[in-house]
């Protein structure tokens, strides 16, 4: 390991991901030699705590990224799509966790668990894609599985928290319930419906397949990091009304004989996942356990008795560590100690 450190950038830093990622920054220790804190201007004159340091937030122009080595963006996709090639540009690494580059074929898309040898692509353009929170926690536990088993074709169902849509969401959850339980009016703005007591199926917009887009980035996202385009991928996903942590339920058919005996002994050995299924003592994995935690819990195992080889399992993570900002800071950890 080097003992360089970087001049490292966080665009969105007061958004909901990027605060997470200037608190993983500092958790994991990151080399840090210089932290720049960039958001739009509407943010000009709010300051953020870094290692006990006050910052001052600074407005993302084109000319943010001169002298800077690595920059972690999530300040949205049409953010990431425009500024993204000017850090690019002046030698600034970019790992974004937008929508914008991740199918990108010159772009890698990584969970360093799974395909941490993709991240030498960021030479293409300089940029790294960071996948959706629904994918992220997926992956890794479907990775192996793949390569003992082959995994022919995934059926999923997400139930995914408010957090991950931003701070407008979490403000409009709190505001909904306090609402309701007062009997006072209130607003739907961020969602489309009530969140508060209810379940939306529908994240992120409606394509002309009829599937949401947030639904096609499991499919395309999957089959992208296990390098593997014969994956059959079928997506359901929900918003409830969690504040933070994502659960999916996810059933998995296989080519080869699979059995949930034998996945719980792969899971436990699998980096990253940590195994809770212990249901004669009411033990599986629940949201408001797996939040505040980079690990991605998995219980329930069942064999699906449905078809030849199959399993069901219950899947869950912390969506603003493991499945944004601690997977960012996971991919700059590599790229710094390998690659820079
Ligand atoms: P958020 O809480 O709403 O924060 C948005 C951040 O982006 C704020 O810092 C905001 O700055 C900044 N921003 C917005 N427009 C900007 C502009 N024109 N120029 C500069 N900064 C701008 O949202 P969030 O939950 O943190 O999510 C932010 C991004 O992360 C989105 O791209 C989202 O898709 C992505 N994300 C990815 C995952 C994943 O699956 N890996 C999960 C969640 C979010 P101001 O405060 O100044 O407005
Ligand atoms: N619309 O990174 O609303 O593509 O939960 C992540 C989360 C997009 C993304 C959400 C979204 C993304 C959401």
């Amino acid at each position: 390991m080097s003992s360089r450190k970087f001049n490292v950038a966080v665009a969105g830093a007061t958004g909901v991901v990027g605060n997470q990622m200037i608190a993983c920054l500092e958790e994991r220790n990151f080399p840090v030699k210089s932290l720049k804190l960039l958001a739009s201007s509407r943010s000009l004159g709010q300051k953020l705590k870094f290692r006990g340091e006050s910052i001052d937030v600074e407005e993302l122009t084109e000319r943010s990224f001169k002298d800077m080595d690595i920059a972690l963006f999530s300040a949205g996709g049409g953010t990431s799509e425009k500024f993204a090639p000017f850090a690019a540009q002046d030698g600034c690494v970019v790992v974004d966790n937008s929508s914008a580059w991740r199918m990108d074929p010159e772009v890698p898309l990584v969970v360093p668990e799974v395909n941490a040898h993709a991240i030498e692509q960021y030479k293409n353009k300089g940029i790294i894609a960071n996948p959706n929170c629904s994918t992220i926690q997926m992956v890794v536990p479907l990775y192996p599985l793949h390569k003992k088993y082959k995994i022919k074709r995934v059926v999923v169902s997400t139930y995914q928290s408010v957090s991950g849509t931003g701070k407008e969401a979490i403000d409009e959850l709190d505001s909904q319930i306090r609402g309701i339980l007062n009997f006072k009016e209130f607003q739907s703005k961020v969602y489309p419906h009530t969140i508060a007591f209810n379940c939306l199926p529908h994240i992120d917009v409606f394509l002309d397949n009829g599937y949401t887009k947030e639904e096609m980035k499991m499919v395309y996202e999957t089959r992208k990091i296990l390098e593997d385009d014969s994956i059959g991928v079928t997506s359901t996903t929900v918003r409830v009304p969690v504040f933070y942590g994502h659960s999916e339920s996810i059933n998995v058919e296989t080519e080869k004989k699979i059995s949930a005996a034998e996945v719980k002994s792969l899971l436990e050995k699998m980096p990253g996942v940590q195994v809770v299924d212990d249901p004669k003592n009411n033990l599986y994995p629940l949201a408001i356990e797996a939040a505040g935690n980079d690990q991605i819990f998995v219980g329930r195992l069942r064999d699906d008795d449905s078809i030849p080889n199959g399993i069901n399992m219950w899947v869950v993570a912390d969506n603003i560590r493991k499945g944004a900002s601690t997977n960012a800071v996971q991919i700059a950890e590599v790229l710094a100690n390998e690659y820079l």
